[in-house]
């Protein structure tokens, strides 16, 4: 009976780990941060559960002692309370154990952190632009820019009065998808320049442990380097006006080869656009 438990428990936990690999987007009931696509993400993904697991040994050890005091040193088992106000070994004991364990916890965060602000050697840069309410992916020096914002049938479905209710199997995406997803290649690094045209909002993708803020007149940075290609969603993460929850991210992350073949057709197709405006406008 114990080893089918056990082994049930077994098969769990590794059915859980395994969705902890292959997650890089977030699922329904899901519990914990997923560790992401990205090399930073993985590192802030342990740097997460490890200070989870030592806040909650922290946790089980105050909320154990006062249980244990409460319980055994209560008054109706005739307890009577210590008169003592000072003790200064113990003030020393729970002064430097803190101490230890903050520095414990600050020396791999704040290595992560300077990685994480590291943006020097990027192989590309992208500019992101929020506006109320969608995003503008421009790619430094390509020529190459377009606006990426919530997809016509959600966007339709969302009016009030609509007449349309979405369902999970007719519409597995609603809210989720955009018209021009950001194409990105993988094992490259690029930097992110982010900035905003109206007011305050934040580009956040999880599976990149990105969420940085996109501020009107201020150049923000961030940057990536995505290990394996795939669709990875994100949202505008600062209250930024009646449709903030309406400006969905996509990136899509293809390999190397695949993304110059993708951005030479943007360019032709910029350059065809450009020439027959200008035919246009010579007429
Ligand atoms: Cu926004």
């Amino acid at each position: 009976m114990k080893s089918v438990h056990f082994r049930r428990i077994g098969i769990g936990l590794g059915l859980l780990l395994l969705v902890g690999v292959a997650m890089a987007n977030p699922v329904p009931m899901q519990l914990n941060m997923a560790p992401g696509v990205t090399e930073v993400s993985n590192e802030v993904y342990h740097l997460h559960n490890l200070i989870l697991w030592i806040c909650v040994v922290i946790g089980v050890l105050v909320f154990g002692a006062m249980g244990v005091a409460m319980f055994r040193f209560r008054k109706s088992k005739g307890a009577v309370a210590a008169t003592w106000t000072h003790n200064t070994t113990a003030e020393i004991i729970w002064t430097v154990i803190p101490v230890v364990i903050l520095i414990a916890m600050a020396v791999p965060a704040t290595s992560t952190l300077f990685k994480m602000y590291d943006t020097s050697e990027a192989e590309m840069t992208v500019k992101i632009t929020g506006y109320q309410w969608m995003w503008r992916y421009e790619y430094l020096g390509e020529n190459v820019a377009f606006s990426s914002r919530l997809d016509r049938d959600s966007d339709r479905i969302r009016q009030l009065g609509s007449g349309e209710t979405p369902t999970l199997e007719a519409n597995p995406n609603y809210l989720l998808d955009v018209d021009n997803p950001l194409v990105l290649p993988t094992n490259t690094k690029i930097r992110f320049v982010l900035t905003a045209d109206d007011v305050i909002h934040s580009w956040w993708v999880p599976a990149f442990s990105i969420k940085q803020d996109a501020i009107p007149g201020i150049v923000n940075e961030a940057w990536t380097r995505i290990d394996e290609p795939g669709l990875f969603r994100g949202q505008c993460a600062e209250l930024c006006g009646k449709d903030h929850g309406f400006m969905p991210i996509v990136v899509k992350a293809v390999p190397k080869a695949e993304f110059d073949t993708w951005l030479l057709a943007q360019k032709i197709d910029t350059d065809t656009a450009a020439r027959t405006a200008a035919l246009a406008a010579a007429r």
